[in-house]
């Protein structure tokens, strides 16, 4: 071992020692296998959400109904993609956190699953959807093939207007960020018309849908933001820094 390895080596040591638990480096993981087929382009996505969490993934362009089958997994649970690590099934667009959890709980499972696939799970999600979160459960299939809830997203289909044929992204409106106030989960915006709130352009304190929004922009940057009433309350339900 290099003297330069072994300087970091006692370094992970010694922070390992005193970083709480959850701060700590985790273990290696399993490498991922994927079956899909080869023009699934949220197969591709749900893939990347992966790698960028620190998966190592193998990918077979093979299609998956047949391994879905192989691994038990009934078809009631389908999704465009079929997973295998540690030896658990993983189907369809599910989060890399509850893959995560799975593989630290270790449960008597076939596996996890999201069925069908649900706008705003990871790879049906961001600007292409218009930032569109529908509610959707990730669930963990037991070994007699019953479902029970892993995990509830909930979503955030309610900044959308539902219309005859579905529903509708909010209209986004210009504006500058002047404050982010992160502790209180508010950000002041000085914006255009606000069309759908009926609200003129002016400078108003916004309450955040999630605090991740507020981790986005700060003071002073250019955005463009969808917002409408949650409770009584403006919310921003999406904010992206403009050019
Ligand atoms: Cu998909």
């Amino acid at each position: 071992m290099q003297r330069r390895s072994l300087i970091s080596a006692a370094a992970a040591i010694t922070a390992a020692a005193v970083l709480p638990a959850w701060a700590q480096t985790p273990p290696a993981l399993p490498v991922l296998q994927v079956w899909k087929d080869p023009s699934c382009g949220c197969c591709h996505d749900w893939v990347s959400h992966l790698q960028a969490d620190g998966f190592q993934v193998q990918v077979f362009d093979t299609g998956n109904a047949a391994v879905r089958k192989r691994l038990g997994l009934p078809e009631k649970f389908a999704s465009c993609h079929t997973g295998l690590i540690g030896g658990y099934a993983i189907e369809g667009h599910v989060n890399a956190r509850e893959i995560r959890r799975l593989l630290t709980e270790k449960p008597k499972a076939i596996g996890l699953a999201v069925p069908g696939m649900p706008v705003g799970s990871p790879g049906m999600d961001g600007a292409v959807y218009g930032e569109r979160r529908d509610a959707y459960d990730v669930v963990l299939v037991q070994p007699d093939g019953t479902g029970r809830v892993y995990q509830h997203y909930a979503g955030n289909t309610a900044g959308f207007k539902r219309t005859a044929t579905g529903t509708e992204a909010l209209p986004t409106t210009e504006g500058e960020v002047r404050k982010v106030d992160s502790a209180a989960g508010k950000i002041t915006l000085k914006h255009g018309e606000i069309k759908n709130l009926d609200m003129p352009p002016m400078t108003m304190v916004f309450q955040a849908n999630d605090p991740a929004l507020l981790g986005k922009v700060k003071a002073g940057d250019k955005v463009r933001f969808t917002a409408m009433q949650v409770n009584g309350a403006y919310t921003v339900m999406s904010i992206e820094p403009l050019p």
